[in-house]
């Protein structure tokens, strides 16, 4: 008898299944199995648990005509399923079984699924924290995005600079995701709009082009409950007839373009978070994806109620930022234009129907599209913007009579160069509820960008502060620490995180802060083996590890840590017989291709490595490594394995962030800024828990408005002035010794916008700070602990539940 028919005959279920599907799905011998195929198989088997619970979901809430929200998104973060599906069903102990059946560890067989790396970053990864809390607080919900062919680049790192090569995820198959033959819609673009003479018939968009938007699902799966919620990605399709018609003439030129000019439309995530690149492909990306939403959104609310009158009461639409803002003028031209409701009445259902949340205040990263773009992409859709923005007007007129430069402030359209189309005022007069993502961010949007719309609706303006789902980024990437919370405090805190509260006592017990400081040795050794594996630098588990983990980006002030980092080292050199305290900084994050100045950030990061790591007068005592290809599976490596978590934005840039969340909640000690949730987490961990630096944001903007002269910062600061010299002479480039004047005269001579010299004093204090505490092993178990203890207001359930709550006004129990 041959292994695969005795694996069939065994008493374990689950081993049976596996084996089943290794036969059935992947067509390989149990056997012969390599570690890929039982990943496969053992998906399958959770695939089939997760379908049934989905079908069980959809029908109660059909039969139950539940209210719903529609999440539109541009980007989904998801990373990997297996490890996450199987949490949900409690399937980990029996997967793990399987695996050893096979003679392979659960870990290896995980790890050979590809990430979905369908986002950029902050957004994208949210976008995925939200899902799993969705589902998690069983909410009646739909994720909507794009099913990008290729995701996020995979980052490699040649000669110390960032190379990127494509991420066909999904060429081999995914297991995870459900194709929906029936589920499609066209998706219209371009020609001209024809106004019929009487005022009683609809406008015709005599449209140009035409593509099918096809439906693909993905189940998300809840923790603690047998609900799950969908994930539903379009993909786009041209329409076949066309393409065979020019195939059958024999013109196959002709017949790919036309295929390609409309698939284009899915297959790449635009790699760049600060400037809408590729316009007009990516304004059709937001049409096409917004539309298929909307319109699904629709047909399934007629389908449950048969009439439109009451879609508010049925449905909130989420805009995630202004990527799908299109959105409110798409459901104006469904209602108005193919179901004829009355404009006043489509309008107020609209209002109601949507909610925006806001991740930036940066002026490069709000949406804009030149009026010529829209007229020629989507013309009855700039008929619809032109009269939303003139009933708007005429309303704002009335509340401040006579001021026009209230109004062209307040306008949808910018009038001051180019006719432009504002985004974020189209989601704000679209939409009842408008918030951003931490206390500081929403104060500044309405102190700012949103200061006249405040002013006109106050009521609509409200703050709800990012999380983070601790069933990935605790109990998944964390084992170790899970286990210890699970034995000192129970384990319901991965379905309410505010149980970590019952932690703080626990640091005053020795022996729990030993075992604390072995968990997170074990994890520094698995983050020093990937380290290992990933840039071939060895590291000590017994140095402090400094992490700074983000997007590339200069308001992020990676550079300010690398002149830190320098300054260190000089001061080495001076005094190498000192007891320094070992350190090894470690960064990872992606530049947009396009951005130059970031990727010369990554390769002087390199460049201060090679020369740091192999000075023989350190002794070891300072490495600086970059981590290659940054991502949710390198993440989930590197936010348990980390003692200090860098958030050094400049005061009033970063939104909120996230990944200081997880950082912290794994028992980083945050250097911080005043910036984003940086704050609220000061306040929840107390103080004396964090050390946070620098300039206020009233200080930044008070520095700028008094002429800010980095040159005279350098002039009289011999420190700084050194550690600008090393890299601007070429210490860290001796083969090209001005490859970084450019970016050290950004900060002399191109004004320092971002503050770094003004900051570096007070950086450099606290990285002291950091040292002292680190010799320290008890005192740093203890603030470490009050990390994790005080973390527990920034799960992501916290933040779904407020949406639910005061956007959304769907019933949660919480
Ligand atoms: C037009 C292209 C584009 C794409 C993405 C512009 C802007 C974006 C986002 C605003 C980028 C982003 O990810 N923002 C981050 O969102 C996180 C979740 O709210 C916040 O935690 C981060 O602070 C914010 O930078």
């Amino acid at each position: 008898m041959n292994t695969s028919t005795a694996a069939l005959t065994a008493p374990d279920r689950f081993e049976a299944q596996v084996d089943r599907h290794l036969l059935s799905t992947v067509g390989v011998a149990p056997a012969d199995a390599s570690q890929s195929d039982i990943m496969h198989a053992v998906a399958q088997v959770a695939r089939e648990a997760l379908s049934r619970r989905w079908v069980a979901s959809d029908a109660t809430d059909r039969k139950a005509r539940a209210r719903r929200v529609c999440y539109l998104s541009m980007e989904f973060l998801i990373g990997r399923t297996l490890g996450n599906a199987l949490a949900a069903l409690d399937m980990q102990g029996d997967a793990a079984a399987a695996a050893r059946q096979h003679a392979a560890s659960f870990e290896d067989v995980a790890s050979t699924e590809l990430d979905a790396a369908l986002g950029n970053g902050g957004l994208g990864r949210l976008a995925a924290c939200f899902l799993d809390s969705m589902a998690t607080l069983g909410l009646p919900s739909f994720g909507y995005g794009i099913r990008y062919e290729y995701g996020m680049f995979a980052q490699a790192i040649a000669g110390g600079r960032q190379v990127e090569h494509p991420d066909p995820w999904v060429e081999d198959g995914t297991p995870w995701e459900f194709p929906r033959q029936a589920v499609a819609y066209p998706v219209r673009f371009g020609g001209w709009v024809e106004h019929p003479e009487s005022p009683a018939a609809a406008p015709v968009w005599r449209h140009a082009g035409q593509v099918s938007a096809k439906a693909y699902d993905m189940v998300i799966p809840g923790h603690g409950t047998q609900r799950v919620s969908t994930l539903r990605l379009w993909k786009a399709v041209a329409p076949a007839q066309i393409d065979l018609h020019a195939f059958n003439s024999g013109d196959y030129q002709r017949a790919a373009e036309y295929k390609n000019q409309f698939e284009n439309i899915s297959w790449v995530l635009y790699p760049n978070d600060s400037t809408p690149a590729g316009r007009e492909l990516r304004l059709r990306q937001e049409y096409f994806f917004t539309s298929a939403s909307i319109q699904d959104i629709v047909a399934r609310h007629l389908a449950e109620h048969g009439r439109l009158d009451n879609l508010a009461e049925q449905v909130a639409i989420h805009l995630n930022d202004t990527h799908p803002a299109i959105g409110v003028a798409e459901l104006m031209r469904l209602l108005v234009d193919e179901q004829r409701l009355p404009w006043a009445e489509a309008w107020a259902i609209t209002q109601q129907v949507f909610s925006y949340t806001n991740h930036t205040l940066m002026p490069e990263a709000l949406e804009t599209w030149p009026v010529s773009l829209i007229q020629h992409v989507l013309p009855r859709h700039l008929e619809i913007i032109f009269r939303i923005n003139h009933e708007f007007l005429v309303m704002a007129a009335k509340a401040r009579p006579g001021d026009d430069a209230f109004l062209r402030r307040l306008s949808l359209i910018d009038e001051s160069g180019e006719r432009r189309v504002r985004m974020a005022h189209l989601a704000v007069v679209g939409s009842h509820k408008i918030n951003g993502v931490s206390a500081l961010h929403s104060k500044l949007l309405v102190e700012t960008i949103f200061a006249d719309f405040a002013a006109l609706w106050p009521e609509r303006f409200i703050n709800i502060t990012n999380g983070v789902t601790p069933r990935r980024w605790l109990a998944q990437a964390n084992p170790g620490l899970a286990g210890l919370l699970d034995r000192t405090i129970g384990s319901d805190w991965r379905l309410h995180l505010e149980q970590l509260s019952r932690l703080a006592p626990h640091a005053e017990d020795a022996a729990f802060r030993q075992e604390f400081l072995a968990v997170k040795r074990a994890n520094k050794v698995r983050l020093a083996d990937h380290i290992r594996t990933a840039t071939r630098i060895v590291v000590d588990p017994d140095s402090l590890f400094d992490v700074q983990v983000k997007r590339i980006h200069e308001y992020k002030r990676q550079l300010l840590n690398v002149l830190q980092i320098v300054a260190r080292y000089q001061a080495m050199l001076a005094d190498p017989e000192a007891d320094w305290v070992p350190r090894t900084a470690i960064f990872a994050g992606k530049a947009a291709s396009s951005y130059a100045m970031a990727k010369n950030i990554i390769r002087l990061i390199n460049d201060v490595g090679a020369v740091v790591n192999h000075d023989p007068r350190l002794g070891g005592r300072l490495k600086v490594v970059f981590v290659p290809n940054y991502g949710v599976s390198v993440a989930e490596v590197i936010m348990p394995g980390a003692d200090v978590s860098e958030q050094i934005s400049t005061a009033g840039t970063e939104a909120s962030g996230t990944g200081n969340m997880k950082l912290a909640m794994n028992g980083a000690l945050t250097v911080g800024t005043d910036d984003g949730a940086n704050i609220e987490i000061r306040e929840n961990v107390g103080d004396d828990n964090v050390f946070i630096f620098g300039l206020k944001t009233p200080e930044v903007e008070a520095t700028r408005a008094a002429g800010y002269q980095p040159l005279r910062i350098y002039e009289s600061n011999t420190k700084l002035k050194a550690v600008l010299d090393a890299i601007a002479g070429g210490s860290f480039s001796p083969d090209e010794p001005a490859r970084y004047r450019g970016l050290v005269d950004s900060l002399l001579w191109g004004g320092d916008h971002y503050l770094l010299l003004a900051d570096f004093d007070a950086y450099c204090e606290a990285q002291a700070k950091v040292d002292a505490l680190y010799r320290d092993r008890d005192a740093w178990a203890r603030k470490a602990i009050a990390n994790v203890a005080g973390m527990g207001t920034f799960s992501s359930d916290r933040t779904i539940a407020e949406y639910a709550r005061e956007v959304w006004k769907l019933p949660t129990d919480r």
